[in-house]
Formats: C-alpha cells, sequence, structure tokens
C-alpha cells in the first residue's frame, strides 16, 4: 500500500518553503485555484525574502480539503500538465485550517489578529451576493438578510468580513488588505462595495467607517491559471511521480499570472518574487482577462456542450468554435477595451489558443460551463450594451447567452445531452419558475433576458433578445452547428 503525503513520508523538497512561519495572511475558499495561484506565489515570496506569511486556510463549509490538509501536515502536491510534460511540486505553505461555517468565531478572531495583515479570497461569483439587476449587494436576498438578522453569526463570506472588521477596529488590531482573486469586473472595487454596503446595513461602533475608510484596503487584482477540478486521474499520476498518496493534488497548467494594484495597508509577501506584476493599470489588465480568456472560454463550453464534446481542448478543436471565438474575440471584446500599455493583444490571444488546445490537462467543459448566471454578468452585458450603442447585435454574445439557455433551462421538449447534464447552474430553480407557462421558444427566452437575470440595460434591447430566442430556435431545432453558422453568416451580410 502506498503511503500517504506527510511530512514524515516526504523527504523531497518543497516548492518555497518548508515549515511555513507564522501566519500573516489567511485566505477564504480554500479550492483548487487558491493552491495553484496564490499559494505559489506567497511561498515563492517567503522562499525569496522570508517574513510571516504563513497562510491560515479558510474553506467555507466543506471539511474534505482542510481534513485532508490537516491529515498530510498541511502538504499538497500541484500536478502540471502541458504538451511539454508533466511535473509534480509539493507545496507547504499553509499553518492552520477553519472551516467558517463550524468555526465561525475563531474565523472572526483569526482575521481580526493583528498578525494577519492580508486576507485573499476565491469565494467565486456567487459569494459577493451581489443583486444581478442592480449590481448593489443583495440585501433583500436571503444569505445577507440572514446575516443581518444575526450578525454575530454570518454565513457569507461578506458578513464574515464584516464581523471581523468590526472586531479588528474594536480590538484595535491595525490596518488590513482585502484582496479579491476571484474572476470579477474591478474585483477590488466589487469586494469593497459589497463588504461597505454590508457594513452600512448593520450596527457599527462610533467612528468604524472612518476607520474602514482609512485603514482598510481593496486593491483590484487580475488572477490567471486554468486550474481544472481533481480526477482520480489526477490523483493516479501524482502517486506514481511521487511514490506517495495525495487526498487533494491540484492540476493546473504552466501558465501563471497576476497583476495586483499595490495598495496594502499593512504591508504584503513579496509576490514579485514568483512572478506578479504590480501595475497601476489593473483593471485594463482585468477587462482583457475576463473578456478574452474567460468570456472566450464560456463560448466554447456552451458551443462544446452542444456538441458533445468533453473537454475544452476538444470543443476548441472543432472548426466552428474556433471560428466562432475568434470572431467574438476580434470584432466584439477587442474593440471593447482599453488596452494597458504595452500590451500585444494578438501574442495575448496566440497564447490563449495554445493554452485552450491544452489535452494534456483536459479541462472539463462542465466546469467551465458551471455557475453561468454568475459568470455572464461579467462577460457579456458591458461589451453587448457597447455594440447595441453603436447600431450593431453582438451575434457571438447573443450565441453565448442562446447557449447557457439551452444548456441549462432548455425549452420544453429539447434535450443539451449529457455534457450541459454535468454543468452546475446555481440559478437553474429560479429560472424554470421565470420560464414556467412560456408557449414559445421566444417567450422562454424573454422571461429570461428580462426576468431578473441581466441588468436593467441589456435587458431593454429587444433586439438583442431576439437575436438570442432566434439562436435557442436554431439550437434546438437543427442543432448547435447551425447556429453557429447563422452568427457567423450575420457578421459577414
Ligand atoms: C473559467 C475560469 O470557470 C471559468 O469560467 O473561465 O475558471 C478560468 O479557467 C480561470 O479564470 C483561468 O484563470
Amino acid at each position: 500500500m502506498t503511503q500517504p503525503l506527510s511530512k514524515a513520508n516526504f523527504t523531497g523538497s518543497v516548492l518555497g518553503v518548508s515549515a511555513p512561519p507564522k501566519p500573516g495572511m489567511l485566505h477564504l475558499g480554500i479550492g483548487n485555484f487558491h493552491r495553484a495561484h496564490a499559494a505559489v506565489y506567497t511561498a515563492k515570496a517567503m522562499a525569496a525574502q522570508g517574513g510571516d506569511w504563513g497562510i491560515v486556510a479558510v474553506a467555507n463549509r466543506s471539511r474534505r480539503v482542510v481534513g485532508a490538509l490537516d491529515a498530510q501536515d498541511h502538504l499538497y502536491s500541484i500536478l502540471e500538465l502541458s504538451s511539454a510534460g508533466e511535473r509534480v511540486d509539493v507545496m507547504d505553505v499553509h499553518r492552520k485550517t477553519l472551516v467558517a461555517a463550524e468555526q465561525t468565531d475563531q474565523l472572526i478572531a483569526q482575521i481580526a489578529d493583528p498578525a494577519i495583515k492580508v486576507v485573499t479570497m476565491t469565494i467565486s461569483e456567487n459569494g459577493y451576493c451581489r443583486h444581478p439587476v442592480t449590481g448593489d449587494l443583495d440585501v433583500d436576498g436571503a444569505q445577507i438578510s440572514a446575516d443581518l438578522a444575526d450578525p454575530a453569526n454570518p454565513r457569507t463570506s461578506i458578513g464574515q468580513l464584516g464581523a471581523a472588521l468590526i472586531r479588528r477596529y474594536s480590538d484595535d488590531a491595525g490596518p488590513l488588505t482585502i484582496l479579491s482573486c476571484d474572476n470579477l469586473v474591478s474585483a477590488g472595487h466589487t469586494a469593497h462595495k459589497m463588504v461597505g454596503q454590508y457594513l452600512q446595513a448593520t450596527a457599527t461602533p462610533s467612528g468604524f467607517h472612518d476607520w474602514f475608510t482609512a485603514q482598510v484596503t481593496f486593491p483590484n487584482a487580475m488572477v490567471d491559471r486554468i486550474v481544472p477540478g481533481t480526477t482520480d486521474a489526477t490523483r493516479a499520476k501524482v502517486e506514481q511521480l511521487l511514490g506517495l498518496t495525495d487526498a487533494i493534488p491540484v492540476p493546473a497548467e504552466r501558465f501563471s499570472m497576476w497583476v495586483i494594484e499595490d495598495k496594502f495597508a499593512a504591508g504584503r509577501p513579496a509576490w514579485e518574487e514568483g512572478g506578479a506584476i504590480f501595475s497601476d493599470e489593473v483593471e485594463a489588465y482585468e477587462l482583457v482577462k475576463l473578456r478574452l480568456l474567460n468570456g472566450s472560454h464560456s463560448l466554447i463550453s456552451y458551443l462544446g456542450g452542444l456538441d458533445g464534446q468533453p473537454t475544452i481542448p476538444s470543443s476548441f478543436g472543432q472548426d466552428f468554435v474556433r471560428e466562432c471565438v475568434t470572431e467574438l474575440l476580434n470584432t466584439e471584446y477587442l474593440p471593447s477595451i482599453g488596452l494597458p500599455s504595452g500590451f500585444d493583444p494578438q501574442a495575448y490571444i496566440a497564447q490563449l489558443f495554445d493554452r485552450w488546445s491544452n489535452h494534456a490537462l483536459g479541462d472539463a467543459t462542465a466546469r467551465v460551463g458551471s455557475d453561468g448566471s454568475l459568470k455572464l454578468l461579467q462577460r457579456v452585458p458591458d461589451p453587448a450594451l457597447r455594440m447595441l450603442d453603436l447600431g450593431e447585435v453582438p451575434q457571438q454574445l447573443a450565441l453565448m447567452v442562446a447557449g447557457w439557455i439551452a444548456c441549462v433551462c432548455p425549452p420544453d421538449g429539447f434535450d443539451p445531452g449529457p455534457i450541459a447534464a454535468e454543468m452546475i447552474e446555481p440559478a437553474k430553480e429560479r429560472l424554470a419558475a421565470a420560464t414556467a407557462g412560456a408557449g414559445s421558444t421566444r417567450a422562454h427566452v424573454e422571461a429570461i433576458v428580462r426576468g431578473g437575470f441581466f441588468p436593467e440595460a441589456l435587458a431593454q434591447r429587444d433586439e438583442f433578445t431576439e437575436r438570442v430566442a432566434d439562436f435557442v430556435q436554431i439550437i434546438t431545432t437543427s442543432g448547435v452547428r447551425d447556429a453557429a453558422k447563422a452568427a457567423l453568416d450575420a457578421r459577414r451580410a
């Protein structure tokens, strides 16, 4: 029987540091992305420059990852997969674990500990509790209203940060930086707005808001590394390479990028030692990545999913998908972005094409297609409105929305197939309720586009809704390839 990964069993050297120092950083959302991204930069920063930047790893509710970290002395591996081959690195950067839902008091106390200087977070689009129509904190939604009713026992990350900041202020524990590592437009501003609106809606001690304004910073940041879910094949490969079993290895591509606004209230790890870029053009980088990579990713996943393609590289390997993505990139996304200075978009796109063709990594179509109701909000409305204002209907963005609808809330009688069935859609019930009784494909699509799933400004554009309905109609009657052809032909006409 192979031995488990642990400090006693692993005799090789770790990536970054061994025996991480005292925690100076806490991470909310200990999923695969953090473990293959910020954790790596932090380990390399400590290896190069030292510093008390050991990480407190916080899971929201599941014990799966933290239980394995605890059992493995906080070691885990990253399996890098590319056409150049594979390599495995063992990481040792976390010092302590918590489960927010079970240890809420400890979490609040930990964030209020003066030793913690930076809170990073990957809580996904869902974690920000943002209203899809207004873009404000969803104070009337079930999650935030429950936290506001019982603020000492918050269930959301936003409520937990709110409670911890109040404690930090009351304890005079010093300034703090909260760094979002999620794929959001202006991620720092968004996090600031959600936490700020929560704190406005709850009772705070006198002087708190001045302290919050002056002493808590929320830098913007662009994060990038394609990190699929862990599969049995990941575990088997790591076991073969390490000779030890790791319950929570993370597969990842070789590419990694982090562009951060240097706005830290109480110091930070020397992440530049791991290759991070500090820039004052972060919002431009965020848009480049959110649209060119993430937006195109969504189109690849919905077209590929409807075409029965299980992975992103197999989807992107279909000519019709590649043509649609090329069109999306060049005519709908690129003109919508003020590029960072010195940025070469065609080189970036060529690199994206390679990254989407990584068969060794085999990123799942269904992973990228999941959470569409939240992800599309970052990827569709602004660039679509820009074109609509110019009198043009964005064919590929409409096709993307149609693909999402056909996969996760298809009109009656259409079966989008097994890949779509694997996509997780948190709004599934609301989508079903909104479309119940729709008598036609057009009515079905109108019920979604105008039903509180998109901002008002887009919902009002009939020409967009109509085009989405056309594409859903074609997908459900003659297939996704014909819908793609119609989108490309409309542009050429
Ligand atoms: C993907 C991202 O889930 C998605 O929609 O586009 O997870 C993507 O792989 C990462 O943002 C890459 O940095």
